[in-house]
C-alpha cells in the first residue's frame, strides 16, 4: 500500500461518535437559545444524528444521555437508529440533575442516596442490553464545595464500591469508561478530578474499565497529549469526548479553540497505537451548540476531527524517529510540523468521492433540504440536557 492509499484506510475505518444532546437546543446558564427544526424526542435525535452520518460516512454511533433519552422501550429506540442508518453507542448515566445529589450521588453521605444513584447506573447496563451498546459512560459532578465538608478518602472508598457493583453487572463484551473532570459543579473538590484518580479506579476494577479523556476537563496549559500517551501505553485508553476549550468546559465545536492542540493529541494516539480498532479507543464528540445550527455544527466538527487524524497519519514516522534516535531536535520537530502544515483538504475530498459521499459535506447537508423539512414539521424541540 502507497503511504496515501494507507493513509486513506485508516482515515476511512475511523469511527466518530455524535452526542444525542448535542442536537437539542443549549446554552448556557444566561440563555438557551431556542432553535426552529430541533429534535422533539430520542427518535429525531437519531435520525438527526443519521444525517452527519450520511454527510461524513464515517458517524455510524449516537451516544445516548440517560435519562435525557429516556424512551419506554429501548428495543425499539435501537430498531429506529438502525432504519435511519445508524447504531446506539455508549450510554452515559446522570446521577447530577437530581435534588437528592446535592451533596454528591455515589459518594453521598447518605447510604440512600447512593443506592439511588448506583441504581441508575444498573439500569443504565440495563438499557445496554436492550439497545446493543457496549459502553457504560460515567461521569461523576460529585465533590464538596467547602474545606471540611466532608471526608476526601471517606468519598473514595465510597465510589469504589459503587464503581465495583456496577463493573460486577457489565455482561460479555461490554465495558464501563470513567471520565475525569477538574472542577464544575463542586469547586473545592471533585471526587474524579484527574485522569490518575480514574485510572486508579479503573485499575482495581479490572480490564473492563477504562478512562474517558474529556479534552474541555483539565486546567489550562495541561499537557493531554502526554496523558494520551500514558493511558495508550498503560492500555486504558476508553475514549474520547472531543470538544473545544477556550476557558473552562466550552463545549463548543473540537478544534475550535486550538486545533494544533487537537493534532498533537492525535499524534499521541497513532504513536501509541489508538487509531488500531483493537485498541479500543472511541472518537466521540461531546458538545452544545449554543448559536449555531446543530447538525452542521456536528458536521463540521467530525471533519475536525477527521483533518486532525489526516494530519497525524501523514506525519513521517520513519524520518521522525531517525531525527529523534539523532538527537536531532530542530529535525524532529519539523517533522511533526511538516505534517500540521499539510493542506489535507484535498485528500480528503478525494477519499469522500471513493466513498461515494460528496466531497463537500457541510454544503451537501445544507444543499439536501432536510434543514427545512425539520423547520416545517418540527414545533417545540427540546434542550439538549438540564431542564429537559
Ligand atoms: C460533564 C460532561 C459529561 C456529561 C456531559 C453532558 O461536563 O462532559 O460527559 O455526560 O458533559
Ligand atoms: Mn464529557
Ligand atoms: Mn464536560
Amino acid at each position: 500500500m502507497s503511504g496515501t492509499t494507507a493513509v486513506k484506510a485508516a482515515l476511512q475505518a475511523q469511527r466518530i461518535e455524535t452526542p444525542s444532546w448535542g442536537f437539542g437546543n443549549s446554552g448556557t446558564r444566561f440563555k438557551v437559545f431556542a432553535q426552529q427544526g430541533v429534535p422533539r424526542d430520542p427518535f429525531e435525535k437519531l435520525a438527526d444524528a443519521a444525517q452527519v452520518h450520511a454527510a461524513t460516512g464515517v458517524a455510524p454511533t449516537v451516544s445516548l444521555h440517560i435519562p435525557w433519552d429516556k424512551v419506554d422501550d429501548y428495543a425499539a429506540l435501537a430498531a429506529h437508529a438502525a432504519d435511519v442508518g445508524v447504531r446506539i453507542g455508549m450510554i452515559n448515566s446522570n446521577t447530577f440533575q437530581d435534588d437528592a445529589y446535592r451533596l454528591g450521588s455515589v459518594a453521598h453521605p447518605d447510604a440512600a442516596v447512593r443506592r439511588r444513584a448506583v441504581d441508575h447506573l444498573l439500569e443504565c447496563v440495563d438499557i445496554m442490553d436492550a439497545t446493543g451498546s457496549d459502553s457504560l459512560k460515567l461521569w461523576f459532578a460529585d465533590g464538596t464545595n467547602y474545606p471540611g465538608q466532608d471526608d476526601i478518602a471517606a468519598r473514595q472508598d465510597r465510589l469504589a464500591e459503587a464503581l465495583a457493583r456496577v463493573y460486577d453487572r457489565l455482561g460479555e463484551g461490554q465495558r464501563m469508561v470513567l471520565e475525569y473532570k477538574l472542577f464544575e459543579p463542586a469547586f473545592y473538590t471533585t471526587d474524579v478530578p484527574d485522569w490518575g484518580t480514574a485510572y486508579a479506579h479503573c485499575l482495581k476494577l479490572g480490564p473492563k474499565a477504562k478512562v474517558v479523556v474529556d479534552t474541555g476537563h483539565h486546567a489550562p496549559g495541561t499537557n493531554i497529549e502526554f496523558i494520551v500517551a500514558i493511558l495508550l501505553r498503560e492500555g486504558r485508553l476508553g475514549a474520547f469526548d472531543f470538544n473545544s476549550r477556550f476557558y473552562a468546559d466550552d463545549d463548543l465545536m473540537v478544534g475550535a479553540a486550538d486545533p494544533f492542540q487537537l493534532f498533537r493529541i492525535l499524534h499521541a494516539v497513532r504513536a501509541g497505537g489508538g487509531f488500531d480498532p483493537a485498541a479500543g479507543v472511541a472518537f466521540m464528540l461531546d458538545q452544545c451548540h449554543n448559536i449555531e445550527p446543530k447538525i452542521p455544527a456536528m458536521i463540521r466538527s467530525v471533519l475536525n476531527v477527521q483533518e486532525a487524524t489526516a494530519k497525524a497519519l501523514l506525519v513521517d514516522a520513519d524520518a521522525l524517529r531517525t531525527a529523534q534516535l539523532a538527537g536531532d531536535v530542530l529535525g524532529a520537530n519539523a517533522v511533526l510540523m511538516d505534517a500540521y502544515n499539510t493542506d489535507v483538504r484535498p485528500l480528503l475530498a478525494e477519499l469522500r468521492e471513493e466513498m461515494g459521499l460528496d466531497p463537500n459535506p457541510v454544503a451537501a447537508y445544507q444543499a439536501g433540504g432536510y434543514a427545512e423539512k425539520i423547520v416545517a414539521e418540527r414545533v417545540g424541540g427540546t434542550q439538549a440536557g438540564w431542564g429537559a
